[in-house]
């Protein structure tokens, strides 16, 4: 055979990094960064290079997995359908559709099957249990972006390439390659940035991206809304702030400008541990400097205040006249349209929540989701509408949500549960079928999730690179065929036509768009319309829908020149658009058409801030880390991002582990409210004194999950020890960053005699 090269966008992370692969046959010869791709400047991280690995692994699933008891062994998938069938509607029928919970995981937004299909049967459904991992990560900020500019999709993202003064928040790019952010090769534009002007990184750890930076300053864990908002006192304290044009469509300035009085400086130092003249100096240059801006993330959302944290970087943008401007804060615009371009330019419906509660914990619903932190309540507390079967969606919840042991007891508990996952891992061992998706290199990809939250507008396409396997099936159709089942309109009969389900499902969408006024379409015969798609089906149907009819599409003939799929398809290294262009007030999406400075809902939730300046903050905290061979809790079975040293470490400042008397090589014992663990500690300077930084994704040793590498290599589960109960009030977002624990020396078993053993154990 000879060798081909192939072309095809790295879907691990939201870095979106072009590959170039070198394929001969059925196997793939080596992985490359794409130099000539539109947007990602020939980058690669060994993650992307470990595609490979992932394609070949052997304990990925093709086939569906049906459990025995205790035993699984393969099936057919009319088989494992019709399981589904007959045990999910059993309980449908009995305990209704509140019974059957959702809970949709981080890869399904790298991932076109998904993204585009678990909609049908996320609607067939019909149940208010549904929840994701947003409520462990991002929610804060699209919550915060629908109060201010009207949607969740409508978030700002740093103009980093043309930025000359950039704040890192609890973010580190270096190893995560960005979040709601996307800039592929974003270690290399942090250093033009440095060049062009100044970048200061401020987190409770001194990472790779702040050794990189002109200026770390470590920050107490949670303190970041306070330091915030005593930049925005400063602002307003010393005459810097300059909102521009925005000042005609914007409410609320004063109110922020009263509610910042009381956060001076010098307050804000007290708790947040960054010097009061630090302060000024960076308000002033945030306010002087042309082209500047906030980047605040994870360690900033997952946190006691996430909504603050996610709502006080725009009220810095807007009040320094960096928002929506080029080196600012700016509104990507994707070509196939997506969240910050649908409905009518400058006005629209605003934040809808709180149309549910939650059962026991009475969570308003935000989006459509209850928070996962009280997914495992509503399994193991009885009562009407208790949850008593789950589907997870390309989900690991055992390893990524708050109070670990609880979640396993509950899903064991569950009369019923399907995974769609492509391993038997900790929290698919606990269903009951697995319905596996295919490998990356099997599916067709497009980023229609971070195209809009790109730091340059693009539009890039990649094409299976090989077929999918005899056996396996496309996760679209699995989606469909859930769809149907739910939808209840044959039960029993022979397996449904997938391409007449799928004619339906694009048919609705198409008659959807023809009824937008402001749709480039508006008013078109759907049925011509589909006939103009031709004959394309599955998720590349919808996508090439899509992008005709999004801001650069060709509108079926509306523009000629505008974009199609077979466009995109045709340029192997992407069509690049350009930087982002000013959006306001055409983006916003508000009830009042202007930017709402200061919701109400925020403005209450600054008193729930006031009222812990009182309160002493706990002597050792538990923050997480990410690390560039890690994604998450799923790639740890691939050898070569596993190779090497222990990296799931308790990273613990020497002064701490000296007063602990803890040496290098020992292991120290945790414990917090919900949990405890048993970890080895790395000493460093490297972190603050008083906090302790542990990775998430690992504990890879629970039995049942047949993952040969990852366990070999396990670690310890971080969420065995994050809480539950503790959530960013507005948002329901899981506290995972500044968890209150006590530490101790562990004391290896060999030392303990059994009698004293008895005595350690709680
Ligand atoms: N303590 C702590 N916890 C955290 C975080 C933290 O920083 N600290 N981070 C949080 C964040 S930001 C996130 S996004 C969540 C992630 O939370 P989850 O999305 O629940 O977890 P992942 O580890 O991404 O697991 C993804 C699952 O999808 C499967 N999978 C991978 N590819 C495919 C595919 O193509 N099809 C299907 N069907 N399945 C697939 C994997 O096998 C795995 O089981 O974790 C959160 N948890
Ligand atoms: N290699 C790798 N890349 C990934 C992932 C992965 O698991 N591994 N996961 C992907 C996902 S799903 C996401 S969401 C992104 C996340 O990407 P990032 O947002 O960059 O997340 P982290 O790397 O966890 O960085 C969070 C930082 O916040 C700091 N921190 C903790 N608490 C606080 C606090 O209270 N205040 C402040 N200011 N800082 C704090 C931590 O020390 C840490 O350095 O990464 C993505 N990319
Ligand atoms: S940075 Fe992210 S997108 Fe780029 S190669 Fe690595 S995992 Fe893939
Ligand atoms: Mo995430």
């Amino acid at each position: 055979m000879t060798q081909e090269t192939k072309y095809r966008i790295c879907p691990l992370c939201e870095a979106t990094c072009g590959l170039e692969l070198t394929v001969d046959g059925d196997k793939v010869v080596q992985v490359r960064g794409d130099a000539q791709d539109a947007f990602s400047e020939g980058y690669v991280c060994p993650k992307g290079v470990a595609i490979k690995d992932l394609h070949e692994d052997p304990d990925r699933l093709k086939v569906p997995m049906v459990r025995d008891g205790d035993t699984w062994r393969e099936a057919g998938w009319d088989e494992a359908f019709s399981i589904i069938e007959k045990r999910l509607m059993n309980i449908i029928d009995e305990h209704g559709r509140s019974s059957v919970a959702i809970y949709s995981g981080n890869p399904g937004v790298h991932n076109l099957s998904i993204g585009l299909y678990a909609s049908s049967f996320i609607r067939a459904l019909s149940t208010p249990n549904f929840y994701s991992a947003s409520t462990v990560d991002q929610r804060p900020k699209e919550l915060a972006s629908a109060l201010l500019f009207g949607t969740g999709g409508t978030i700002p993202v740093v103009d980093v390439d043309r930025c000359n003064y950039l704040i890192v928040l609890g973010a580190n790019p270096l190893d995560s390659n960005g979040s709601l952010m996307t800039a592929p090769n974003f270690g290399e534009r942090l250093k033009r940035l440095k060049n062009r002007g100044r970048l200061v990184v401020i987190d409770p750890r001194k990472t790779k991206t702040a050794k990189l930076a002109d200026e770390y300053l470590p920050i107490r864990p949670g303190s970041d809304a306070i330091f915030l908002l005593s930049i925005i006192h400063v602002l307003f304290d010393e005459g810097l702030t300059d909102v521009g044009a925005l000042g005609s469509i914007t409410t609320g300035i004063d109110e922020v400008r009263e509610a910042a009085i009381p956060f001076a400086p010098e307050l804000a130092a007290k708790h947040c541990g960054i010097p009061a003249d630090k302060i000024r100096e960076m308000a002033r240059a945030l306010a002087k400097t042309d082209g500047a801006a906030v980047y605040a993330r994870m360690g900033t959302s997952t946190q006691e205040f996430g909504t603050l944290c996610g709502w006080l970087p725009e009220v810095i943008h807007l009040l320094t006249g960096n928002l929506d401007q080029p080196g600012g804060a700016m509104f990507p615009l994707a070509a196939h349209g997506g969240g910050n371009s649908k409905g009518a330019p400058g006005k629209g419906k605003g934040l809808r929540m709180g149309r549910a509660l939650s059962r026991v914990r009475q969570r308003p619903e935000i989006f459509g989701e209850f928070p996962v932190g009280g997914l495992a309540e509503e399994i193991d507390t009885p009562g009407d509408g208790q949850i008593r079967a789950l589907v997870t969606i390309a989900g690991n919840p055992i390893l990524s949500t708050p109070n670990s042991d609880r979640l396993d007891k509950a899903l064991e508990s569950l009369d019923f549960m399907v995974s769609l996952d492509i391993y038997l891992n900790e929290t698919s061992r606990r269903a009951d079928v697995i319905l596996p998706g295919l490998s990356p290199l099997e599916v067709p990809h497009y980023d229609f999730a971070f195209s809009g939250i790109s730091i340059q507008n693009h539009a890039r396409y990649s094409k299976p690179i090989f077929p999918k396997p005899e056996g396996s099936q496309e996760e679209w159709k699995n989606l469909l065929r859930l769809a149907h089942i739910v939808s209840d309109r044959d039960r029993g009969g022979n397996p449904p036509d997938i391409s007449e389900l799928d004619e339906q499902f694009v048919t609705q969408m198409i008659r959807r768009e023809v009824g937008f006024e402001t749709s480039l379409v508006y008013g078109r015969d759907p049925q011509e319309l589909l006939e103009a798609l031709g004959d394309r089906t599955g998720p590349e149907r919808v996508l090439d829908f899509q992008i005709r009819t999004g801001p650069y599409g060709e509108g079926f003939g509306a523009d000629p020149a505008g974009l199609t799929l077979e466009k995109i398809e045709n340029a192997p290294h992407g069509i690049p658009i350009g930087p982002m262009q000013s959006r306001l007030p055409e983006a916003l999406r508000t009830v009042t058409g202007t930017i709402e400075l200061a919701p109400e809902m925020l403005m209450e939730d600054l008193l729930r801030l006031k009222s812990t300046l009182e309160s002493e903050p706990p002597a050792m905290v538990l923050i997480g880390r990410r690390e560039i061979r890690s994604n998450n809790s799923w790639m740890h079975n691939l050898k070569p991002l596993v190779s090497g040293k222990n990296r799931c470490t308790a990273m613990i400042h020497s002064n701490d582990a000296e007063a602990y008397g803890l040496e290098k090589g020992d292991f120290v014992d945790i414990e917090s409210r919900v949990g405890a663990l048993t970890v080895e500690v790395e000493i460093t300077d490297e972190i603050m004194p008083g906090v302790l930084s542990l990775p998430h994704g690992w504990g890879h040793d629970m039995e049942g999950s047949r993952m040969g590498v990852a366990a070999e290599n396990h670690g310890v589960n971080s969420n065995r020890l994050t809480d539950e109960e503790a959530m960013d009030v507005p948002s329901g977002t899981s506290i995972l960053n500044g968890i209150p624990i006590s530490i101790r020396k562990a004391i290896p078993d060999s030392e303990i005699s059994e009698t004293e053993q008895v005595s350690l154990i709680k």
